[in-house]
């Protein structure tokens, strides 16, 4: 039976209307509905915090999803097997591209939180973590004007929550928020300042791309013929540093944990998991692999993994934060090979993922007076990785293509250039660079 909310009505003999639109989101992928999306449904039992999730590309999801009334079946796989559920949170699934409805969305008083998931990218911060405001990222953009309108129809206070894989995410989104409103008003400035809440988060939760396999298990077990079920890992986490001022849903009856310093737990998620999938993600394709389990399984893989992580771990000093058991859970949900998770999406966006994934750990290791040999595997093979020709996806791909056409067949030198993309300091550095180069002949 198609999944919809009459259909599921009728099957579960409840009643199933969209909860009341109080949660914005942008940024409607997999890992929302598997993440927020799940958290909100987990603790909402009387349907007061209903989403609005807008998708940040391409208006497929958003299409699909309206199609089910934002319903969607949730796979959760382990190596014991799959168990199914419905999440309802989503109440409308929209294009983000349908400007007024954004809009709206976002102006509407009752509407408290704003969450976003539009990728490490989607900011297009400068080193400084500045953002270009003669030419804005685009969703950044649009959630200004927005935020703007709210303030000019009623101005009411609003939280806005950064979900994605960069440090100090709320601070960055801050900044972002400021250097474009200081183009509105000093008025709208001032209400940015009192009036809307910006929360850092670090999020946990390991999602693969859906496939057209996952769709057919999901119609031969549940019976619902679900055209965009989302699968994923029975681990997540979610921890939150910020106010809402308006009120949110109890996602720490879900699990989520508010607290007053993020930036242990945040780099702890961003260095050990992040850091050694953008490691798998090179260092494995270059060795034939497809997947994170079967890199993982690969002891060469594990090996650089577990340099890289020796690396990092020097700068994860805060108590609390048992990372021989972290580790230990890592390999474990790296290598639960029920989850496809593809290296080649991983893959994607490296020039700004390995920035805040890698590149910490390699300066202060340097700064330490200490090798940074596992930093220098992880930017070896993603430099060969782009080397070898394979086709890749990064928002900066123009200048990746320059940096190594420039180096006229020079693999040193496009190996250079390449780095300094992510990393001039690091670039410029004849000890690492020297590792890096060294470790390419082997
Ligand atoms: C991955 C993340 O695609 C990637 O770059 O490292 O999406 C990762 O799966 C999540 O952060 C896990 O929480």
């Amino acid at each position: 039976m198609k999944l919809n909310r009459a259909n599921l009505a009728n099957a579960t003999e409840s009643s199933v209307t969209p909860s009341a639109e109080r949660i914005v989101h942008i940024g409607l992928g997999a890992f929302h509905r598997a993440h927020q999306a799940w958290y909100t449904d987990s603790v909402d039992s009387n349907g007061e915090w209903g989403i609005v999730a807008f998708t940040g590309r391409s208006p497929q999801a958003a299409d699909e999803l309206a199609e089910q009334d934002g319903l969607f079946t949730l796979v959760t796989r382990s190596e014991a097997g799959d168990e199914f559920s419905v999440v309802k949170s989503i109440s409308r699934a929209v294009d983000i591209n349908d400007a007024n409805e954004f809009v709206s969305a976002i102006a509407n008083p009752n509407v408290v939180i704003v969450t976003l998931t539009i990728t490490e990218a989607g900011y297009g911060m400068d080193a400084n973590g500045h953002i270009d405001t003669s030419n804005p990222p685009r969703l950044l953009h649009r959630l200004a004007v927005a935020l703007e309108t709210r303030r000019r129809e009623h101005g009411k206070g609003i939280a806005v929550v950064s979900c994605d894989n960069i440090p100090n995410n709320g601070g960055l989104l801050q900044t972002a928020m400021t250097d474009l409103f200081g183009l509105f008003s000093s008025d709208a400035m001032r209400w940015l300042e009192d009036k809307v809440s910006f929360v850092s988060t670090s999020v946990d939760r390991i999602t693969p791309r859906t496939t057209a396999s996952d769709i057919e298990t999901v119609a031969s077990e549940t019976g619902w013929n679900d055209v965009s079920p989302v699968v994923t890992e029975p681990f997540t986490d979610w921890v939150l540093e910020g106010e809402f001022p308006e009120g949110r849903p109890d996602w720490h009856l879900a699990g989520a944990k508010f607290v007053d310093e993020l930036e242990p737990f945040e780099n702890r998620k961003l260095w050990l998991l992040n850091g050694a999938h953008s490691l798998l993600a090179y260092l494995g394709q270059l060795r034939g692999h497809s997947t994170v389990a079967q890199a993982i399984a690969d002891a060469e893989c594990l090996d650089a993994v577990e340099g890289f992580w020796a690396e990092a771990e020097r700068g994860l000093t805060a108590p609390g934060l048992e990372l021989p058991r972290y580790k230990t859970a890592l390999l474990e949900r790296f290598s639960n090979s029920r989850i496809e998770h593809q290296l080649a999406q991983i893959a994607n966006d490296g020039s700004t993922k390995l920035r805040v994934r890698i590149v910490p750990t390699a300066l202060r290791e340097l700064a330490d007076g200490n090798s940074a040999d596992g930093c220098a595997r992880v930017f070896q093979a993603w430099a060969a990785f782009l080397l070898s020709g394979t086709k890749f996806n990064d928002s900066r791909a123009v200048e990746i293509r320059e940096a190594i056409r420039s180096a006229k067949g020079d693999q040193a030198a496009a190996t250079r250039n390449l780095i300094a993309l992510v990393s001039e300091e690091l670039a410029a550095n004849d000890q690492f660079m020297g590792q890096v180069l060294e470790l390419a002949t082997i």
